[in-house]
């Protein structure tokens, strides 16, 4: 087998999305790939600041990095385009091993066109804005207009061309057109233009998909009808943009959501109206099926919360993958319940020494110590990357991340095992009630290699493989539990655990440790 740097040129495959009986893998370089993920500050998309980058990603160790494209840096004026930055950061990321994820920062970056080109973001007649019922005109473009879409098109479309030039290696893996698109302040575009498009006919793509009799917007989706119109248009108007640029070079593609609350939404606009939230997933799918996948940016540490939105967006029509998550300690250990939802990767937010903090979603500062339970999910993970993005296309990754006041946990492995997970306990024989940690930083991975057999890891935590059947946990035993490593994808023995090591389970510490476990009974 050959290093990935010494394969000619133009010869790895593309990157692609596949999908088999409902679940999802990324291929990259033709196989299973697992997005360990790093997204980059807003404004560390300029040569610069990629100095203030490395040294966090040299420490958290993602295999990935999300950075931003904007759309004023690469056509500064019309028609003429500049991709330095874009070239130094593939050579750079090349450097650090690093494969990359393009953030399309154009029409919609959180709601507004911040990131647009002077000449089209102070051009309200060209490119016009959304306006509310009560006439107001917001920052947040209208996907009503059509020389926006146009300008927005083409320039990606310059990328897209660009990147299939300059990166045969596939250091791109996958690009977000636009950010967190959506509009805060009104549910919908009410101008003239808008309304026209309102008082028309629900589009039959959607009413096929949804199974609905043909009808206006209002009559077919009654009271939702408005929230529902502008999340069409948007991810119509995202789809034309994708179309474009895949068909220039076709890379896998995703759309990012600032969530609403899963339990108390509140009201469209209070939220982002239009972007890819729960309740619009099935439009998102009909209007644009250039997008391979929605993906949740999740910045709601609590449990409950963190765990509801990883199963909404596991879908047999949407693979998941965790876009962005919040870069303080508490958010670390849902890496863990991603792969249990067979994620295709997780990313947090805000890696880089660049001084910026986004409390309170993230660490109040970002230190090397702030991003250590980051660098430990890595460290765990990364040498079974592989295996697990191949076993999550069957379905096999079982994975949990503790739950305050949760001090066990019962994950159902197959037919005849469960994995019973304990927090806050010694490693040694231990009588009573588990207290769980005293913050919850515990995490835990299973995940099935074959009929009885095992890779297992975690931290914090102490795993237990348990038979079902009563009867048969009181004859179980091990027949092996082996620490050791995977290398070029090969298992590489370390030691054998016995004794002291498995009589009181298979506990995880902070250390980095890999167990191949066969189970059997006697
Ligand atoms: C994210 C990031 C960046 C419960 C925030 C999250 C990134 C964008 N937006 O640092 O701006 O580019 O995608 C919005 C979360 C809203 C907070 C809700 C509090």
């Amino acid at each position: 087998k050959r290093a990935a740097g010494e394969r000619p040129a133009g010869e790895a495959p593309i990157p692609r999305i596949v999908t088999e009986n409902g679940r999802h893998a990324l291929l990259v370089d033709g196989e299973p790939f697992l997005i360990l993920g790093a997204q980059v500050n807003n404004s560390s998309n300029w040569p610069r600041a990629l100095d203030q980058v490395w040294p966090a990603i040299d420490i958290v160790k993602p295999n990935t990095v999300m950075v931003p494209i904007a759309w004023e840096q690469i056509e500064p004026e019309e028609g003429r385009f500049d991709f330095s930055f874009v070239d130094e950061l593939l050579k750079q990321a090349r450097e650090h091993d690093q494969r990359l994820i393009l953030l399309w920062f154009a029409t919609w970056k959180n709601n507004a066109p911040h990131y647009a080109p002077r000449w089209v973001k102070l051009d309200n007649e060209r490119f016009p804005r959304v306006v509310t019922a009560d006439g107001r005109t917001l920052n947040s473009l209208s996907p009503h207009g059509e020389a926006t879409l146009e300008a927005d098109r083409k320039a990606f479309v310059a990328l897209m061309q660009h990147l299939k030039a300059a990166d045969p290696q596939r250091t791109v893996i996958m690009v977000q057109p636009q950010n967190e698109p959506g509009t805060y302040g009104s549910v919908r575009d009410f101008s003239p233009l808008a309304q026209r498009h309102f008082e028309g006919p629900v589009p039959q793509a959607l009413l096929e998909r949804l199974g609905k009799p043909p009808g206006t917007w209002r009559e077919v989706f009654g009271d939702d009808a408005d929230e529902f119109f502008h999340a069409w248009h948007i991810a119509h108007y995202i789809d034309q943009v994708a179309a474009a640029g895949k068909a220039a070079y076709p890379l896998p593609m995703l759309v990012n959501a600032a969530l609403r609350g899963p339990f108390n939404p509140g009201q469209p606009g209070q939220y982002a109206s239009g972007g890819p939230t729960d309740n619009v997933l099935g439009i998102y799918k009909a209007a644009a099926p250039h997008i391979d996948l929605l993906a949740p940016d999740i910045y709601m540490p609590e449990y409950s919360h963190y765990t509801t939105v990883l199963d909404r967006y596991a879908r047999a029509d949407n693979p998941l993958f965790v876009a962005e998550t919040g870069n303080r300690a508490e958010y670390a250990r849902y890496f863990f319940s991603a792969l249990g939802e067979q994620a295709i990767g997780w990313s947090p937010f805000g890696i880089d020494f660049s001084h910026y903090s986004n409390w309170p979603l993230g660490a109040k500062e970002v230190t090397p110590e702030t991003l250590e339970p980051f660098a430990l999910n890595y460290r765990l993970v990364a040498p079974a990357a592989r295996v697990i993005a191949r076993a999550s296309l069957e379905g096999k990754v079982h994975g949990t991340a503790e739950q305050p006041g949760q001090a066990v946990q019962t994950l159902r492995i197959d037919d005849r095992w469960n994995a019973v997970v304990t927090y806050g306990v010694p490693q040694f024989w231990f009588q009573g009630e588990p207290p769980g940690n005293p913050e919850p930083v515990g995490r835990a991975l299973v995940v099935q290699l074959g009929p009885d057999e095992f890779l297992v890891t975690g931290a914090h935590a102490r795993i237990n493989l348990v038979a079902g059947d009563p009867a048969l946990a009181d004859r179980q035993t091990y027949e092996y539990v082996d620490e050791g490593t995977y290398v070029d994808g090969e298992w590489v023995f370390h030691r054998r655990w016995n004794g002291d090591q498995t009589d009181y389970g298979l506990n995880f510490s902070d250390a980095p440790q890999l167990l191949r476990v066969k189970l059997a009974t006697y």
